[in-house]
C-alpha cells in the first residue's frame, strides 16, 4: 500500500549544495514528491518539531542547528513509504550509516545529520500535519 513520509532536507546538507543529489536519489528510490517547500525554521518551530526530544541533552543544540540555516521539507510517496526512505537514509549517526545510504555519504555529523525522516505512522501524521496542513495522511490514489 501507498504511505506518506515526511522528510527535510536540513540545513547542513542545503549549505554544502547537497539537494539535488538528495533529492534524485530519493526519486530514483521510487518515491513521488506530494509537497515541498524550502524554509528556514525558527527556534520555536524547531522546538515543536522535535518536543519527543526535549528532555535529551542534545535538544538545544539540536534546535539552534535546526534554526541555523534554511532547509526543505517534504511530504513523500512510496510503498512501504516510512521504512524505505529511513532505509535510504542510513543510521541517525553518519559514522554507523551503511555504505551508499544519504548519511554516509553527505551528513557531517550526528547532529548535522542531512536528512530527516519520519520513523512510523503517528509520527509521520504528527509531522505532516505540523508543516503542511491540508496535506493529505494518505494517497487518495
Ligand atoms: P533519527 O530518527 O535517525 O533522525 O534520530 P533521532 O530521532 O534519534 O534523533 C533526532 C535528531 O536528533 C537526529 F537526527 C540528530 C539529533 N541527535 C543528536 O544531535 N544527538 C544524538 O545523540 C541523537 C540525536
Amino acid at each position: 500500500m501507498s504511505e506518506r513520509t515526511f522528510s527535510i532536507i536540513k540545513p547542513d546538507a542545503l549549505a554544502a549544495g547537497h539537494a539535488g543529489a538528495i533529492l534524485s536519489r530519493i526519486e530514483k528510490a521510487g518515491f513521488r514528491i506530494v509537497a515541498l517547500r524550502m524554509r528556514r525554521l525558527t527556534r520555536p518551530e524547531a522546538e515543536g518539531f522535535y518536543h519527543v526530544h526535549r528532555e535529551r541533552p542534545f535538544f538545544g543544540g539540536l534546535c539552534d542547528y535546526m534554526s541555523s540555516g534554511p532547509c526543505i521539507t517534504m511530504v513523500l510517496e512510496r510503498e512501504n513509504g516510512i521504512a524505505g526512505l529511513r532505509e535510504l537514509m542510513g543510521a541517525t549517526d553518519p559514522a554507523s550509516a551503511a555504505e551508499g545510504t544519504i548519511r554516509k555519504d553527505f551528513a557531517r555529523s550526528i547532529e548535522a545529520n542531512a536528512i530527516h525522516g519520519s520513523d512510523a505512522p503517528e509520527t509521520a501524521a504528527f509531522e505532516i500535519g505540523y508543516f503542511f496542513p491540508g496535506v493529505e495522511l494518505s494517497s487518495v490514489r
